[in-house]
């Protein structure tokens, strides 16, 4: 399987995120990525390469014009504002009765405006790296249009639960979002996410929630007991022509693969039903039993069964990566999903 990657994707560097009420030592760091990496090569599971530079066209269709262009001036803006800190955090958000219409023209209420928790610091590099990780999804896509089954978009930073006008949960740019759209641009006229990630893939959801040409799946823990918190309820089926293509999973944390298996058993069905022309899996690692920041329970062995039932779909798969912060494991995981899938 070939491999999509940029050295320029290590550059977001986040030292801290405020979590659980508290200033934390940051989980998305670029170690992770190293981690997937160094197995790929250990494996020897295909080609490493460089991805595409596109042009803001293909982002500009999931992103607003307004938040890229915040996220690309950011740094300049808080330097000229006199900040010395090296990471910047939003603190105060535009809920429910503030008004959400008028963007305000000083920085931390344009951090806040574009962004939707305290997670996720801007720094120095935090666009270029963002920017990289999309084209490594572009890239990926244009692969899959190319003809190939199968390839496999090293994204850092993640993308699952940025939204059309903000970032969060650790990701700036909707890395699958972006790939999707790519795809039916391309002459794909039905693509299937299905999200595996830990955490519900909000941004993605709310990117299509209205659409039928993209069906989006996630299997994560209930929000009502872990982050987003405020999306990813298993009443959430889509609105309008979108109404009935969406399809949450919510799962009470411990849960484990004969459970999760479950679940993932009903969404593969109901992409069968959907019968996509691709399918781009968002894959988050963090429903590994040792991971650092999620309560589900899957072994490493768990991973080949995924692997293994995504390849019996039969459909060309554009792998993304999401989430996942036991970096110990992170690459004999990850590619796991992708080896047993180049098997299945
Ligand atoms: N105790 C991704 O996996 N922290 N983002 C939640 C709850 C934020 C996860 C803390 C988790 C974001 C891509
Ligand atoms: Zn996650």
């Amino acid at each position: 399987m070939k491999t999509i990657f940029s050295q320029d994707q290590l550059l977001h560097a986040p030292r801290f995120e405020v979590s659980d009420g508290r200033l934390e030592p940051a989980k998305e760091i670029p170690t992770r990525a190293q981690m997937v990496l160094d197995r790929i090569h250990a494996v020897e599971l295909g080609e490493v390469f460089e991805p595409n530079t596109f042009s803001l066209e293909p982002i500009k269709k999931v992103h607003d014009e307004g938040y890229l262009r915040f996220l690309e001036g950011f740094w300049e803006e808080w330097l000229a504002a006199g900040r010395k800190e090296e990471e910047a955090f939003p603190f105060v958000w535009p809920v429910r009765e503030l008004r959400n219409d008028v963007v305000p023209e000083q920085i931390d209420g344009k951090l806040g405006y574009y962004s939707f928790d305290a997670g996720s610091p801007l720094g120095p590099n935090t666009w270029k790296a963002a920017r990289k990780s999309a084209d490594t999804a572009l890239t990926g896509a244009s692969l899959i249009s190319g003809g190939e089954r199968t390839a496999f978009a090293l994204c850092r930073p993640p993308g699952h639960h940025a939204h059309n006008k903000f970032f969060g949960g650790y990701c700036f740019l909707n890395n699958a979002a972006i790939a999707a759209q790519s795809l039916l641009d391309s002459g794909a006229k039905k693509v299937s996410i299905l999200d595996v990630d830990y955490h519900h893939g909000n941004g993605t959801q709310a990117l299509f929630y209205d659409r039928a040409d993209v069906q989006f799946l996630s299997i994560h823990a209930d929000p009502k007991a872990e982050f987003p918190y405020f999306l990813g309820h298993a009443d959430e089926k889509g609105i309008g022509a979108g109404e009935g293509f969406n399809h949450n999973y919510p799962l009470p944390l411990g849960t484990a693969w004969d459970t999760w298996s479950l679940a993932l058993h009903q969404s593969l069905e109901q992409i069968k039903r959907y019968d996509p022309d691709v399918v781009i899996i968002s894959l988050g690692m963090d429903p590994f039993e040792e991971d650092p920041i999620s309560w589900f329970k899957l072994q490493s062995d768990d991973f080949l069964r995924l692997g293994q039932r995504l390849a019996a779909l039969g459909k060309p798969t554009l792998f993304v990566m999401e989430g996942g912060y036991a970096v110990e494991d992170l690459g004999i995981n990850c590619v796991n999903v992708l080896t047993a899938f180049e098997e299945g």
